[in-house]
């Protein structure tokens, strides 16, 4: 949907602004707040017909937030968290949508967004100094500051699959999810992919349709998320607390208002152990992680959290050889990005749910009338790929973005990506990426690194107005540093033992591996940027 064709866009001229910003979810809109507070002229690209990034295009069934509603939100105003009211423990995909909605309303953003703008192309101009940008539609943009609010999770990776053009039936992406939604009523549904997205989906589809078959192929842990209703009496309270929620999420490792153990999970007896973890079960949620202080640190006291994992999930599945199928083995518990459910387990004891192993027996194929593994076929009307996205680089690299002298950003990432802070890449001045790679992002509540991001870049163009610079750029030797200590701080946890994680790029194929988010924690992160700042902008040379 595009709407709004400006005069500069039909005469085909570039529209000439202080900042374009890419994208209009979460990190877009507030960085266009932000940066309007400063007086800047800024235009929003965005893809979609309407705000909301990750929610505006997953609307898959059963789509939810793991992270709680009342911190899965901004901090930035006090009014909009004193006056939004939150109806779930973990809010559904048309509630976040209908927030992002308000906050839109509320701050006025919409005339500074042009929907229905797939940006293509960013070119640095070395005569002007400027970005060039192009969308799909041959618009044209110049700006000074070129910032990309892309999302991690937006390029949705679609299984090539041989024959999946023969297919009579119809398939989806849970990422590209229908507005006008899928009746599954009566049909024979196939989900590839048991990830947080497929284990969300899986139990919700399994309800609607005649038969579901999943295909996994790694099986997961998973905790049940506790869902229900928010209660007036928590409500209340959180809003009288939320400056101490707020400095809590900002203290943590991971951008959740908890409180995480100082103990380490061998450091009690096994009975007592047992007893936190059923607590922690019996909560549900992300909160889970928080048990012990060392689950992602020590392997044998992961062992006792993963091994408590795969006995509840043999407690719950019915059928032996289903629940072994299910019981995952190949990596440690939270190393893949671990989900939440509602009764995603309970699911395989229905009579219309068979699960396959595809690392068993791999799809070879998919034919007119439904997929063929190395072992049976199994006819479907409808495939649903939960197959998850070309993480964090993906979003970035669809966008032919070439800095001073050429050189593109595809080939400088070739290798694997490189930043400094996550927040700049050497080689493409005034270029900022919101919760880009080498940041925490992924491993934090979304919200709360994005905001830490949108100030910080907020304050570095303030900071250059008041200092007269016109270009920031980070310097190799920065970015090096930066992908060393990154290096180190991923190998003092368990994260690398997770093969088959998208943190890893392993879910892509030919897609290079190296773990692309920063795992020092956001605390930690947030000093750091904070020095660097301080310092006048250390590693960046500015002119
Ligand atoms: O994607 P995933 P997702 N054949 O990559 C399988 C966030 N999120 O959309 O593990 C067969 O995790 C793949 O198998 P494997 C959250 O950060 C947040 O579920 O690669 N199977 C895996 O099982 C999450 O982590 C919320 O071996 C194939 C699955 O597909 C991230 O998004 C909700 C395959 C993909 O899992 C991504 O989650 C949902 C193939 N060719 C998601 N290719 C919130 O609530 C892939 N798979 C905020």
């Amino acid at each position: 949907p595009r709407e709004n064709i400006s005069q500069s866009e039909a005469d085909g001229q570039a529209r000439v602004l202080d900042a374009v910003v890419v994208g209009a979810g979460f990190a877009g809109m507030y960085m266009l707040h932000r940066l309007r507070s400063l007086g800047l002229s800024v235009s929003v690209l965005e893809a979609g017909g309407g705000v909301g990034g990750t929610w505006y295009w997953n609307r898959y069934p059963g789509a939810r937030c793991d992270s709680e509603s009342y911190y899965y939100s901004y901090s930035f105003s006090e009014e909009l968290q004193q006056e939004w009211q939150w109806t779930e423990r973990y809010p559904e995909q048309p509630e976040i949508l209908r927030y992002l909605n308000h906050v839109a309303d509320r701050f006025d953003l919409r005339r500074d967004i042009r929907f229905g703008r797939r940006v293509t192309e960013a070119v640095f101009d070395d005569d002007t100094g400027r970005w060039q940008l192009r969308t799909d539609g041959g618009e044209r943009y110049a700006a000074r500051f070129f910032i990309t609010a892309v999302g991690c999770l937006s390029s949705a990776n679609i299984p090539r699959i041989p024959g999946l053009d023969t297919f009579e039936g119809e398939w989806f992406h849970t990422g590209r999810w229908p507005h006008e939604g899928v009746d599954f009523t009566g049909r024979r549904v196939g989900v590839v992919g048991t990830g947080s997205t497929g284990i969300q989906t899986i139990p919700v589809i399994a309800e609607q349709a005649e038969h579901l078959t999943v295909f996994q192929r790694t099986a997961n842990y998973s905790i049940p998320a506790r869902n229900g209703p928010m209660e007036p009496a928590f409500q209340r309270e959180v809003k009288a607390n939320y400056d101490a929620i707020r400095r809590k999420q900002r203290d943590s490792t991971n951008g959740h208002p908890f409180d995480v153990s100082p103990r380490s999970a061998l450091s009690v007896s096994e009975e007592e152990r047992r007893a936190v973890y059923e607590a922690a079960w019996k909560r549900g949620g992300l909160q889970f992680r928080a048990t012990f202080a060392d689950l992602l640190t020590s392997k044998e006291a992961n062992d006792t959290a993963s091994e408590f994992i795969r006995a509840k999930i043999r407690e719950t599945v019915r059928d032996p050889a289903t629940a072994e199928k299910l019981v995952p083995r190949d990596h440690p518990f939270a190393t893949k990005r671990p989900p939440i459910d509602t009764d995603y387990f309970e699911t395989y004891n229905r009579d219309n749910v068979t699960l396959v192993d595809v690392r068993e027996s791999p799809i070879v194929e998919i034919t007119r009338d439904g997929v063929r593994t190395s072992s049976a076929s199994y006819p479907l009307d409808c495939i649903v790929f939960a197959t998850g996205f070309d993480a964090l680089t993906g979003p970035l690299l669809d966008i032919d973005i070439r800095g001073p002298g050429g050189r593109t950003l595809r080939d400088k990432w070739s290798e694997g990506p490189r930043t400094y802070l996550g927040l700049q890449v050497a080689g493409f001045p005034n270029m900022f990426t919101i919760t880009g790679p080498g940041s925490p992002s992924v491993l934090t509540n979304m919200p709360t690194s994005i905001e830490q991001h949108v100030d910080w870049i907020a304050d570095c163009i303030e900071y250059m107005r008041g200092h007269e610079l016109e270009r920031i750029e980070a310097t190799e030797e920065a970015e090096d540093a930066w992908g060393e200590h990154a290096d180190e701080a991923v190998h003092r946890t368990l994260l690398p033992m997770a093969a088959t994680s998208w943190y890893l790029g392993a879910n892509v194929p030919g897609k290079p591996r190296v773990f692309m988010p920063y795992a020092g924690g956001f605390a930690t992160y947030t000093r750091k940027c904070d020095e660097v700042a301080a310092a006048g902008y250390e590693g960046f040379l500015r002119t």
